[in-house]
């Protein structure tokens, strides 16, 4: 195979926009992971310097830049890079590009922005109401936010939309030119996450538009929580797979070559990113089992589904692991598990990865466990389901882009990586720290541990004798917060030094893993995206026509018309603690 230059080299104006993108996503990981060690230092009460109201603004803005923010700039950037180095064919108009990318970075700063007017004294006023979200990253209501963290949200949901119609747009004018080939993988797997994007934010869409902003903007009365709490979960299921697809794209077209093999299969990877497409929508109320309103049934077949769509992740453990140890063979590995010792474990984009795909096993169990409807109760609501995504998009996604960062970065600046030593250390302290954390909030979340609250230890609560003493699960939450703190702010030095690196040429080439079975064994059908989104929009028909329904039957399309009575929560959160202090004294 010829060798290509840097990606840079090839694509100069796609690299410049990637990079904007990538660095969008790291201001927010630095501002997100930064508020995570202030809520694990006071949930733990090692050391406050909130008050406790406060630590709502905090958890709403680790919340959305982290989850919301970080991961979705980092995807955009990736997808960017997948569909053009596999179509080897540059965007068709870069000023549609930037401006995707400036609509979802004008969204960012107005949620941002609006989030973070919840720390001073007194929020100023805009269109009449005091510019505030204290909504948490769900932004269910009856909690309400100031009219432009809505609008906020939607300029950066239409911007990834619109980013989606850029690599479609971007693979026509591929499939012009050489209307005889296959699609190549990274393309195909980019375009069936943003198929399926596109059926969940419709969800999401409407609970803003028609429901949450004109409300917020006091042109509708109230609304109906359960309606809007059912459209989010339609999308909030879906959002999670859209995190994990730029880390599973990774590990399929790239981990392989990193491990010094090829990918185990391509067909195989394509049945699992349409499984992808027809399974993340239809399974969102498998998030509100403990919603009431929602008939059992209903629930069951959230369960159902979710059972079916351990499959897809099944087959990437088997094909990632199979491709891996492909490449510690070609390395001169040899034995039952001796081959583990011939990866290249020095490499942190290697080990970085590697480290993440195993704690997503891990996350993997979590999610079972969340998933069945009768052990969902035991969870729900608690520190386990923390835990649980910690696993998930914290490392294993969060990991991953970390991990592939210092092989994107010299590719997009033509740069040599700063430290390599120091971005080793980095994923390692990440791994160990998510280890400490995410272990204790499991362990305490079984025993009851509520989520989401400045004061777990409250009135008459006993799980000391159950998990060991609070100050251990709490020693280890706050010891596992300092060390993620330190990875994060390693692997920040890193991007910024690397960035002032003067330019190299010894960045390895821009090219993805080869195949052991290629797209040549793939039947034609798999690349039919018609059929299958027709299939899935078919499935979400199913799954949600019914409960929707009987929503609206029961609760109204606008709520039952709760005259008078307001909640308050959402728009001022002392005013609540204050509530509670006096209905606990
Ligand atoms: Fe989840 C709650 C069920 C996956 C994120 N999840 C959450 C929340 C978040 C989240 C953020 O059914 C909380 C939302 C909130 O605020 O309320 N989840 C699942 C299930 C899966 C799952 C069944 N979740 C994810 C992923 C996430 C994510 C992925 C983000 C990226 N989750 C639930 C449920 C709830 C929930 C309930 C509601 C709980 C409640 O009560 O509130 C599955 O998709 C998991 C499948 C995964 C596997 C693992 C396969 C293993 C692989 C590793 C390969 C190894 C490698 C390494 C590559 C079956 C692929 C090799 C290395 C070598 C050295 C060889
Ligand atoms: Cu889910």
């Amino acid at each position: 195979m010829a060798m290509r230059n840097a990606y840079v080299d090839q694509f100069p104006t796609e690299a410049r926009v990637i990079k904007a993108a990538f660095w969008s996503s790291f201001v927010a990981l630095a501002i997100g992971g930064t508020l995570g060690l202030v809520q694990a230092l006071h949930r733990t009460d090692v050391f406050r310097f909130l008050q406790s109201p406060d630590y709502y603004t905090v958890l709403t803005a680790h919340g959305v830049l982290l989850a919301i923010t970080f991961t979705i700039f980092f995807l955009v950037g990736t997808f960017t890079w997948a569909v053009t180095t596999s179509l080897e064919r540059g965007v068709v108009d870069s000023r549609f590009t930037w401006g995707w990318y400036a609509m979802m970075v004008v969204g960012s700063v107005l949620v941002a922005v609006t989030i973070f007017s919840g720390f001073l004294e007194e929020a100023p006023e805009v269109l009449g109401a005091p510019l505030n979200a204290d909504v948490l990253f769900t932004f269910y209501a009856p909690l309400q936010a100031h009219p432009f963290f809505y609008v906020g949200l939607v300029l950066f949901v239409v911007g990834s939309w619109l980013a989606g119609a850029d690599w479609f747009w971007t693979w026509f004018a591929w499939r012009d030119e050489n209307p005889d080939e296959r699609i190549p993988l990274p393309a195909f797997m980019v375009l069936t996450t943003t198929l399926f994007w596109y059926i969940c934010t419709l969800g999401v869409a409407l609970s803003i538009l028609v429901f949450l902003l004109p409300w917020s903007l006091g042109i509708t009365e109230s609304v109906n929580p359960l309606l809007t709490r059912t459209l989010f979960w339609y999308f909030g299921h879906a959002v999670v797979y859209f995190w994990l697809m730029p880390a599973y794209l990774l590990w399929y077209v790239m981990l392989p070559k990193f491990s010094g093999g090829k990918l185990f299969s391509d067909p195989l990877a394509r049945v699992v990113f349409v499984l992808f497409l027809l399974l993340s929508t239809p399974l969102g109320i498998h998030h509100q089992y403990l919603d009431p309103g929602i008939a059992e049934g209903y629930k069951f077949i959230a369960m159902t589904n979710t059972m079916f769509l351990l499959l897809p992740s099944l087959l990437t453990a088997f094909t990632v692991v199979a491709s891996i140890e492909h490449g510690a063979r070609q390395r001169g590995g040899e034995g039952y598990l001796g081959w583990l010792k011939a990866l290249p474990w020095r490499d942190p984009v290697f080990t970085g990865m590697a480290l993440a795909g195993l704690m997503f096993a891990a996350a993997g169990f979590s999610g079972m466990i969340n998933a069945g409807m009768n052990i969902n109760y035991l969870v729900h609501n608690t520190w386990w389901v923390v835990g649980h995504f910690h696993l998930t998009v914290g490392t294993a996604v969060a990991l991953t882009f970390m991990a592939a960062s210092y092989w994107f970065i010299p590719q997009l600046t033509g740069k040599k990586l700063w430290n390599q030593s120091v971005a080793l250390a980095q994923v390692l302290l990440w791994f160990v720290g998510m280890t400490f954390m995410s272990n204790a909030m499991h362990r305490s979340g079984l025993f009851g541990m509520p989520r989401r609250t400045a004061e777990p230890q409250y009135q008459g609560f006993e799980f000391e004798p159950a998990v060991g003493t609070v100050g251990e699960i709490n020693m280890q939450v706050a010891l596992g917060g300092v060390i993620l703190t330190v990875s994060l702010a390693l692997f920040l030095a890193n991007m910024i030094m690397t960035s002032f690196n003067g330019t190299s040429h010894e960045i390895p080439d821009n090219t993805f893993a080869g195949t052991l079975s290629g797209p040549e064994d793939s039947p034609a059908v798999l690349d039919n995206l018609k059929l299958w989104t027709a299939i899935a929009t078919t499935l979400v028909i199913i799954a949600y026509t019914l409960p929707l329904a009987s929503i609206v039957d029961s609760g109204g399309l606008f709520g039952p018309g709760i005259d008078g009575f307001k909640l308050t929560i959402g728009a001022d959160p002392r005013l609540a603690l204050e509530l509670l202090t006096e209905v606990m004294q």
